[in-house]
Protein backbone atom coordinates (compact mmCIF):
# COMPACT_ATOMS: atom_id res chain seq x y z
CA UNK A 1 0.00 0.00 0.00
CA UNK A 2 2.94 2.12 0.74
CA UNK A 3 4.70 3.27 -2.26
CA UNK A 4 7.82 5.64 -3.56
CA UNK A 5 10.22 7.60 -1.78
CA UNK A 6 11.68 10.83 -2.37
CA UNK A 7 15.60 11.61 -1.40
CA UNK A 8 18.54 11.66 -3.29
CA UNK A 9 18.34 8.52 -5.54
CA UNK A 10 21.89 8.46 -6.21
CA UNK A 11 23.18 7.67 -2.70
CA UNK A 12 19.55 6.66 -1.29
CA UNK A 13 17.76 9.48 1.71
CA UNK A 14 19.33 7.14 4.36
CA UNK A 15 22.98 8.54 3.45
CA UNK A 16 22.26 11.87 3.93
CA UNK A 17 24.34 13.50 6.51
CA UNK A 18 24.23 16.63 8.12
CA UNK A 19 26.90 17.60 6.46
CA UNK A 20 25.48 17.16 3.31
CA UNK A 21 22.25 18.69 3.63
CA UNK A 22 23.40 22.62 2.42
CA UNK A 23 19.74 24.59 2.60
CA UNK A 24 21.38 27.76 1.62
CA UNK A 25 24.54 28.58 -0.58
CA UNK A 26 25.89 31.89 -2.31
CA UNK A 27 27.51 32.24 -5.61
CA UNK A 28 28.38 34.45 -8.36
CA UNK A 29 26.76 33.69 -11.36
CA UNK A 30 28.41 35.21 -14.79
CA UNK A 31 26.51 35.23 -18.12
CA UNK A 32 29.22 35.21 -21.51
CA UNK A 33 29.92 39.01 -23.01
CA UNK A 34 28.87 38.82 -26.44
CA UNK A 35 31.16 38.83 -29.37
CA UNK A 36 31.94 42.09 -31.40
CA UNK A 37 30.93 42.49 -34.53
CA UNK A 38 33.67 42.73 -37.54
CA UNK A 39 34.96 45.07 -40.04
CA UNK A 40 35.88 43.49 -42.92
CA UNK A 41 35.62 43.81 -46.65
CA UNK A 42 35.30 41.30 -49.70
CA UNK A 43 38.28 41.00 -51.48
CA UNK A 44 37.44 38.51 -54.62
CA UNK A 45 39.09 38.22 -57.95
CA UNK A 46 37.66 40.58 -60.57
CA UNK A 47 35.39 42.21 -58.41
CA UNK A 48 37.22 46.03 -57.14
CA UNK A 49 35.49 47.19 -54.79
CA UNK A 50 33.96 44.49 -52.41
CA UNK A 51 31.13 45.73 -49.59
CA UNK A 52 31.18 45.08 -46.34
CA UNK A 53 31.77 41.18 -44.87
CA UNK A 54 32.47 41.84 -41.51
CA UNK A 55 29.59 39.35 -39.89
CA UNK A 56 27.89 40.13 -36.72
CA UNK A 57 29.50 38.71 -33.14
CA UNK A 58 27.61 35.87 -31.35
CA UNK A 59 25.28 36.28 -28.26
CA UNK A 60 27.40 35.47 -24.95
CA UNK A 61 25.89 32.13 -23.15
CA UNK A 62 23.50 32.69 -20.02
CA UNK A 63 23.54 31.32 -16.95
CA UNK A 64 20.23 29.44 -16.15
CA UNK A 65 18.66 27.45 -12.70
CA UNK A 66 16.87 24.59 -13.27
CA UNK A 67 14.66 23.06 -10.71
CA UNK A 68 14.69 19.34 -10.36
CA UNK A 69 13.43 16.72 -8.70
CA UNK A 70 16.49 14.64 -8.36
CA UNK A 71 18.17 16.68 -6.16
CA UNK A 72 17.24 17.56 -1.96
CA UNK A 73 19.94 19.18 -1.31
CA UNK A 74 22.06 22.34 -2.40
CA UNK A 75 25.36 20.31 -1.53
CA UNK A 76 26.63 19.78 -5.34
CA UNK A 77 26.56 24.08 -5.21
CA UNK A 78 28.42 24.10 -1.93
CA UNK A 79 31.98 24.70 -3.12
CA UNK A 80 31.26 26.58 -6.64
CA UNK A 81 32.09 30.07 -6.26
CA UNK A 82 31.14 31.31 -9.60
CA UNK A 83 29.68 29.85 -12.76
CA UNK A 84 30.41 31.54 -15.97
CA UNK A 85 28.70 31.48 -19.12
CA UNK A 86 31.02 31.14 -22.56
CA UNK A 87 31.51 34.34 -24.45
CA UNK A 88 30.14 35.01 -27.56
CA UNK A 89 32.52 34.33 -30.81
CA UNK A 90 33.20 38.09 -32.56
CA UNK A 91 32.29 38.17 -36.30
CA UNK A 92 34.55 37.48 -38.89
CA UNK A 93 35.49 38.52 -42.70
CA UNK A 94 33.53 36.46 -45.42
CA UNK A 95 30.56 37.20 -43.59
CA UNK A 96 31.00 34.77 -40.85
CA UNK A 97 29.11 35.36 -37.79
CA UNK A 98 30.16 34.39 -34.54
CA UNK A 99 28.85 31.63 -32.87
CA UNK A 100 26.75 31.87 -30.04
CA UNK A 101 28.75 30.63 -26.35
CA UNK A 102 26.94 27.90 -24.54
CA UNK A 103 24.63 28.72 -22.19
CA UNK A 104 25.03 26.87 -18.31
CA UNK A 105 22.38 24.96 -16.99
CA UNK A 106 22.85 24.46 -13.21
CA UNK A 107 20.34 21.90 -11.40
CA UNK A 108 19.00 23.07 -8.41
CA UNK A 109 16.25 21.09 -6.17
CA UNK A 110 12.80 21.45 -6.43
CA UNK A 111 12.01 24.71 -3.71
CA UNK A 112 14.81 26.56 -4.34
CA UNK A 113 14.45 30.00 -3.64
CA UNK A 114 16.47 32.50 -5.33
CA UNK A 115 17.56 35.65 -4.42
CA UNK A 116 19.88 38.75 -5.51
CA UNK A 117 22.40 38.98 -2.64
CA UNK A 118 22.72 42.43 -2.88
CA UNK A 119 19.41 44.10 -2.95
CA UNK A 120 17.69 40.79 -1.10
CA UNK A 121 15.15 40.63 -3.36
CA UNK A 122 13.26 37.08 -4.41
CA UNK A 123 14.29 36.69 -7.48
CA UNK A 124 12.37 33.30 -8.44
CA UNK A 125 10.83 30.48 -6.59
CA UNK A 126 11.30 27.37 -8.65
CA UNK A 127 8.44 25.33 -7.29
CA UNK A 128 8.13 23.07 -9.82
CA UNK A 129 10.29 20.40 -11.54
CA UNK A 130 11.23 21.69 -14.51
CA UNK A 131 10.92 25.14 -13.62
CA UNK A 132 13.74 27.85 -15.10
CA UNK A 133 15.11 30.59 -14.34
CA UNK A 134 17.40 33.04 -16.75
CA UNK A 135 20.06 34.29 -13.68
CA UNK A 136 22.38 35.95 -16.06
CA UNK A 137 21.34 37.12 -19.00
CA UNK A 138 24.12 36.92 -22.18
CA UNK A 139 25.48 39.90 -23.80
CA UNK A 140 24.29 40.47 -27.34
CA UNK A 141 26.32 40.01 -30.22
CA UNK A 142 27.72 43.29 -31.96
CA UNK A 143 26.33 43.49 -35.00
CA UNK A 144 29.25 43.79 -38.35
CA UNK A 145 29.68 46.26 -41.05
CA UNK A 146 27.77 44.38 -43.05
CA UNK A 147 24.32 45.45 -41.10
CA UNK A 148 26.03 49.43 -41.32
CA UNK A 149 26.02 49.34 -45.08
CA UNK A 150 23.46 52.19 -46.74
CA UNK A 151 23.41 53.80 -49.96
CA UNK A 152 25.21 56.60 -48.82
CA UNK A 153 27.83 54.26 -47.28
CA UNK A 154 28.49 50.88 -49.09
CA UNK A 155 31.99 50.99 -47.34
CA UNK A 156 31.14 51.66 -43.82
CA UNK A 157 34.07 51.25 -41.49
CA UNK A 158 32.29 50.80 -38.29
CA UNK A 159 30.97 47.58 -36.22
CA UNK A 160 29.40 47.29 -32.56
CA UNK A 161 31.12 45.46 -29.79
CA UNK A 162 29.34 43.02 -27.82
CA UNK A 163 27.51 43.58 -24.82
CA UNK A 164 28.79 42.34 -21.74
CA UNK A 165 27.00 39.45 -20.23
CA UNK A 166 24.93 40.13 -16.63
CA UNK A 167 26.86 39.19 -14.03
CA UNK A 168 25.78 39.30 -10.05
CA UNK A 169 25.91 37.35 -6.88
CA UNK A 170 22.33 35.26 -5.56
CA UNK A 171 21.55 33.16 -2.60
CA UNK A 172 19.71 30.14 -3.31
CA UNK A 173 17.78 28.82 -0.20
CA UNK A 174 16.13 25.86 -0.11
CA UNK A 175 12.85 25.21 1.46
CA UNK A 176 12.02 21.90 1.13
CA UNK A 177 8.50 20.83 -0.64
CA UNK A 178 6.15 19.07 1.38
CA UNK A 179 2.47 18.44 2.59
CA UNK A 180 3.06 17.57 6.06
CA UNK A 181 5.58 18.29 8.83
CA UNK A 182 5.75 15.85 11.45
CA UNK A 183 6.99 17.70 14.64
CA UNK A 184 7.68 16.41 18.09
CA UNK A 185 10.47 15.79 20.65
CA UNK A 186 13.39 13.49 19.43
CA UNK A 187 13.08 9.86 20.25
CA UNK A 188 9.05 9.99 19.94
CA UNK A 189 9.29 7.89 16.52
CA UNK A 190 8.91 10.58 13.99
CA UNK A 191 11.26 8.18 11.57
CA UNK A 192 9.60 5.42 12.21
CA UNK A 193 6.44 6.64 10.80
CA UNK A 194 8.10 8.19 7.52
CA UNK A 195 9.83 4.23 7.05
CA UNK A 196 6.66 2.79 7.70
CA UNK A 197 4.36 4.75 5.40
CA UNK A 198 6.66 5.72 3.02
CA UNK A 199 9.71 4.26 1.10
CA UNK A 200 12.31 6.69 2.85
CA UNK A 201 14.39 4.90 5.27
CA UNK A 202 15.48 7.46 7.35
CA UNK A 203 17.63 6.16 10.71
CA UNK A 204 16.13 5.02 13.06
CA UNK A 205 17.19 4.73 16.73
CA UNK A 206 16.83 4.42 20.61
CA UNK A 207 18.69 7.51 21.45
CA UNK A 208 17.63 11.69 21.10
CA UNK A 209 18.64 13.27 17.60
CA UNK A 210 18.89 10.32 15.50
CA UNK A 211 17.44 12.46 12.83
CA UNK A 212 20.04 15.37 11.80
CA UNK A 213 18.17 16.36 8.64
CA UNK A 214 15.02 16.50 6.93
CA UNK A 215 13.78 13.37 5.81
CA UNK A 216 11.07 13.45 2.98
CA UNK A 217 8.52 10.51 1.90
CA UNK A 218 5.90 10.16 -0.38
CA UNK A 219 2.70 8.56 1.07
CA UNK A 220 0.63 6.60 -1.26
CA UNK A 221 -2.91 5.98 -0.70
CA UNK A 222 -4.29 4.99 -3.92
CA UNK A 223 -3.64 6.40 -7.80
CA UNK A 224 -3.51 10.13 -7.71
CA UNK A 225 -3.60 9.98 -3.61
CA UNK A 226 -0.13 10.69 -2.53
CA UNK A 227 1.30 13.40 -0.53
CA UNK A 228 4.82 14.10 0.86
CA UNK A 229 5.73 14.24 4.32
CA UNK A 230 8.52 15.58 5.89
CA UNK A 231 10.59 14.21 9.11
CA UNK A 232 12.05 17.09 10.79
CA UNK A 233 14.74 16.69 13.50
CA UNK A 234 13.21 16.32 17.26
CA UNK A 235 12.68 19.85 18.65
CA UNK A 236 13.39 20.21 22.31
CA UNK A 237 12.16 22.96 25.28
CA UNK A 238 14.44 26.17 24.24
CA UNK A 239 15.20 25.32 20.85
CA UNK A 240 14.11 28.51 19.96
CA UNK A 241 17.45 29.43 22.27
CA UNK A 242 19.44 27.20 20.55
CA UNK A 243 18.68 24.11 22.77
CA UNK A 244 19.35 20.72 20.83
CA UNK A 245 19.53 21.23 16.99
CA UNK A 246 17.69 24.47 17.29
CA UNK A 247 15.01 25.58 15.18
CA UNK A 248 16.74 26.04 11.65
CA UNK A 249 14.94 23.03 10.23
CA UNK A 250 11.78 24.26 11.41
CA UNK A 251 11.64 26.69 8.10
CA UNK A 252 11.28 23.27 6.07
CA UNK A 253 7.95 23.21 7.56
CA UNK A 254 6.68 26.65 6.94
CA UNK A 255 5.59 26.06 3.51
CA UNK A 256 3.53 22.93 4.43
CA UNK A 257 0.03 23.08 4.80
CA UNK A 258 -0.15 20.33 7.78
CA UNK A 259 1.36 19.62 11.27
CA UNK A 260 1.92 16.04 12.08
CA UNK A 261 2.54 16.50 16.21
CA UNK A 262 3.75 12.66 17.26
CA UNK A 263 3.79 12.69 21.29
CA UNK A 264 4.77 9.21 22.84
CA UNK A 265 5.68 8.18 26.26
CA UNK A 266 9.16 8.39 27.45
CA UNK A 267 11.45 6.28 29.36
CA UNK A 268 12.38 9.60 31.48
CA UNK A 269 9.78 9.95 33.83
CA UNK A 270 10.16 13.98 34.06
CA UNK A 271 8.59 14.40 30.66
CA UNK A 272 5.06 13.87 30.27
CA UNK A 273 3.56 13.93 26.44
CA UNK A 274 0.78 16.76 27.10
CA UNK A 275 3.25 18.99 28.37
CA UNK A 276 5.58 17.85 25.73
CA UNK A 277 3.17 19.27 23.54
CA UNK A 278 2.29 22.58 25.54
CA UNK A 279 6.44 22.89 25.54
CA UNK A 280 6.71 22.20 21.46
CA UNK A 281 3.75 24.67 20.85
CA UNK A 282 5.28 27.23 22.54
CA UNK A 283 8.44 26.74 20.24
CA UNK A 284 6.59 26.44 17.09
CA UNK A 285 4.65 29.64 18.00
CA UNK A 286 8.35 31.65 19.02
CA UNK A 287 9.62 30.69 15.75
CA UNK A 288 6.53 31.46 13.74
CA UNK A 289 3.12 32.07 15.34
CA UNK A 290 1.51 31.12 11.91
CA UNK A 291 2.82 27.82 12.09
CA UNK A 292 -0.05 27.35 14.95
CA UNK A 293 -2.85 28.61 13.12
CA UNK A 294 -2.72 25.96 10.30
CA UNK A 295 -4.31 22.36 10.83
CA UNK A 296 -2.26 20.18 13.40
CA UNK A 297 -3.19 16.71 13.92
CA UNK A 298 -1.68 14.69 17.00
CA UNK A 299 -0.56 11.13 17.05
CA UNK A 300 0.20 9.60 19.51
CA UNK A 301 3.28 6.83 18.82
CA UNK A 302 4.51 3.50 20.29
CA UNK A 303 0.39 2.13 21.23
CA UNK A 304 1.69 -1.33 21.28
CA UNK A 305 3.03 -0.42 24.50
CA UNK A 306 0.66 -0.33 26.85
CA UNK A 307 2.02 2.55 29.03
CA UNK A 308 1.60 4.44 25.36
CA UNK A 309 -2.08 3.88 25.22
CA UNK A 310 -2.59 5.00 28.95
CA UNK A 311 -1.03 8.26 27.80
CA UNK A 312 -2.53 8.38 24.61
CA UNK A 313 -6.05 8.34 26.50
CA UNK A 314 -4.86 11.09 28.66
CA UNK A 315 -3.64 13.07 25.51
CA UNK A 316 -6.86 12.52 24.03
CA UNK A 317 -8.85 13.53 26.70
CA UNK A 318 -6.57 16.95 27.24
CA UNK A 319 -6.59 17.92 24.13
CA UNK A 320 -10.16 16.89 22.33
CA UNK A 321 -11.50 19.41 24.06
CA UNK A 322 -9.24 21.86 22.62
CA UNK A 323 -10.02 20.85 19.48
CA UNK A 324 -7.56 18.31 18.24
CA UNK A 325 -8.19 15.07 16.28
CA UNK A 326 -6.33 12.94 18.35
CA UNK A 327 -4.49 9.45 16.88
CA UNK A 328 -3.28 6.39 18.61
CA UNK A 329 -0.42 4.58 16.37
CA UNK A 330 2.07 1.94 15.71
CA UNK A 331 4.52 1.60 13.58
CA UNK A 332 5.90 -1.55 14.79
CA UNK A 333 2.50 -2.95 14.22
CA UNK A 334 0.91 -0.46 11.79
CA UNK A 335 -2.25 -0.29 13.93
CA UNK A 336 -4.02 3.35 13.46
CA UNK A 337 -1.62 4.18 10.34
CA UNK A 338 -4.70 4.55 7.82
CA UNK A 339 -6.99 6.43 9.75
CA UNK A 340 -4.18 8.69 10.55
CA UNK A 341 -3.38 8.67 6.61
CA UNK A 342 -6.77 9.48 5.77
CA UNK A 343 -7.60 12.39 7.92
CA UNK A 344 -4.12 13.85 6.71
CA UNK A 345 -5.41 13.37 3.50
CA UNK A 346 -8.26 14.58 3.92
CA UNK A 347 -7.22 18.32 5.27
CA UNK A 348 -4.86 17.95 2.09
CA UNK A 349 -7.70 18.04 -0.26
CA UNK A 350 -9.82 20.74 1.59
CA UNK A 351 -9.75 23.60 -0.93
CA UNK A 352 -7.43 26.45 0.52
CA UNK A 353 -9.34 28.92 1.43
CA UNK A 354 -11.75 26.63 3.53
N1 LIG B 1 7.47 -0.15 20.47
C1 LIG B 1 7.60 0.76 19.52
N2 LIG B 1 8.78 1.42 19.39
C2 LIG B 1 8.88 2.35 18.42
C3 LIG B 1 7.80 2.65 17.54
N3 LIG B 1 8.19 3.64 16.72
C4 LIG B 1 9.46 3.93 17.04
N4 LIG B 1 9.90 3.17 18.06
C5 LIG B 1 11.23 3.18 18.68
O1 LIG B 1 11.48 4.47 19.22
C6 LIG B 1 12.86 4.82 19.07
C7 LIG B 1 12.98 6.15 18.39
O2 LIG B 1 12.48 6.07 17.07
P1 LIG B 1 12.87 7.11 15.92
O3 LIG B 1 11.94 6.82 14.79
O4 LIG B 1 14.32 7.12 15.67
O5 LIG B 1 12.43 8.46 16.64
P2 LIG B 1 12.56 9.97 16.10
O6 LIG B 1 11.36 10.70 16.57
O7 LIG B 1 12.79 9.98 14.64
O8 LIG B 1 13.82 10.48 16.90
P3 LIG B 1 14.88 11.65 16.53
O9 LIG B 1 15.28 11.47 15.12
O10 LIG B 1 15.99 11.42 17.47
O11 LIG B 1 14.16 12.93 16.78
C8 LIG B 1 13.49 3.69 18.29
O12 LIG B 1 14.13 2.83 19.18
C9 LIG B 1 12.31 3.00 17.64
O13 LIG B 1 12.55 1.64 17.39
C10 LIG B 1 6.57 1.92 17.72
O14 LIG B 1 5.57 2.11 17.01
N5 LIG B 1 6.53 1.00 18.73
MG1 LIG C 1 14.35 10.59 13.61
Amino acid sequence: MFEHQVGCPDKGPDVLTSVDFVDEVTLEVAAGDGGNGAVAFRREKFVPLGGPSGGDGGRGGSVILVAHDRFSTLFDLRYRRIVRAERGEDGRGKDQFGKAGADVRIEVPVGTQVYDQESDALLADLHESGAELVVAQGGRGGRGNIKFATPYDRAPRRAQPGTPGERKKIRLVLKLLADIGIVGFPNVGKSTFIATVSRARPKVADYPFTTLVPNLGVVSLGVDRTFVIADIPGIIEGASEGAGLGLRFLKHVERTKVLLHMLSVDPDPEREPVADFDALMSELGRFDPSLLERPILVAVSKCDLPEAQKAYEAVREALEPRGFQVFAISSATNEGLTPLLEALEAILREPDDA
